[in-house]
């Protein structure tokens, strides 16, 4: 059988500036190592995003008494979402895994430690929480706080970006309604967020209620999980949100 990759065209050679002005500067250091990585993932990978809505009602009204009397240690959703990760790694096991070289042993984790993607001037770069089973919501709070800071001033050692078992890529301080995160390989799941919305939903008296939404879309490892996995996967995340207590 032949090579995909041999077969396919090579990429053409563009002279831009015989369409107007330009400027050709070369790629940062983060960013072309960074592209690099995320090239082959997408290439080594068949990968598939499930895109869901989580009603997240009950959990934003806790998370805006909290930051109301805690205005200094605020909550933001990214934290929520951390915890309720881990919860729903623990009933799901093949989300805490990764492949073995050999494409056929699979490796289950017992350790729950979850990548942060933090845009920073450089680029992307993903640090990881770890023990995130065994801290408290404020605590990872000042983790991504500290090692975000340190991502965007000084850049991450290979230690502190390495180890992860999940990442999550939260857009929401943006915008968007979903996108397709590529999976931060050796794990073979990332989950990316949006913008959270207030939305008009039918209630059980047949009127109208408004509750909010929050758009996540999980990328998957398709070798190893299957789409039915990710849909169960999405709705234990939403009764983990939903049932957590600060
Ligand atoms: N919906 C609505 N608002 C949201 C939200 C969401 N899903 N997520 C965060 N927000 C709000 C926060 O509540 C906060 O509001 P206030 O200013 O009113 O307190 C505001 O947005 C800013 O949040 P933040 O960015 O300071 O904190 P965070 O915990 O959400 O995220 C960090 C921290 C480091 C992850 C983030 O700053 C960042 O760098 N994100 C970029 C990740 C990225 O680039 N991903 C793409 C990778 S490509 O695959």
């Amino acid at each position: 059988m032949s090579n995909l990759f041999e077969r396919l065209p090579p990429a053409a050679k563009q002279d831009f500036s015989q369409f107007g002005e330009i400027e050709k500067r070369p790629l940062g250091k983060i960013q072309a190592i960074t592209a690099g990585f995320l090239h082959r993932n997408w290439l080594a990978i068949p990968h598939v995003t499930h895109n869901d809505e989580l009603d997240i009602t009950v959990l934003e009204d806790r998370r805006k008494q909290w930051n109301a009397a805690n205005p200094d240690r605020k909550i933001t959703p990214l934290l929520p979402l951390i915890a309720a990760s881990v919860a729903t790694l623990k009933k799901h096991e093949k989300f805490n895994a990764s492949l073995d070289e050999n494409g056929v042993d699979v490796v289950y984790k017992r350790y729950f430690n979850i990548g942060v993607a933090v845009d920073t001037p450089n680029g992307l770069l993903v640090p990881v929480l770890r023990e995130c089973d065994a801290k408290p919501m404020t605590q990872l709070g000042e983790e991504i706080a500290r090692l975000s800071e340190k991502a965007r001033t000084k850049g991450l050692s290979l230690a502190e970006m390495s180890g992860g078992c999940f990442t999550i890529s939260s857009l929401g301080h943006i915008g968007g309604v979903s996108f397709s995160p590529i999976i931060n390989a050796p794990e073979v799941a990332i989950l990316g967020v949006t913008r959270l919305q207030e939305r008009p939903v039918r209630a059980k008296d047949g009127g109208v209620e408004w509750r909010s939404m929050l758009p996540v879309s999980l990328s998957y490892d398709h070798r190893l999980i299957n789409g039915a996995d990710a849909a169960r996967f999405v709705v234990t995340l939403g009764e983990e949100l939903r049932a957590l207590d600060f």
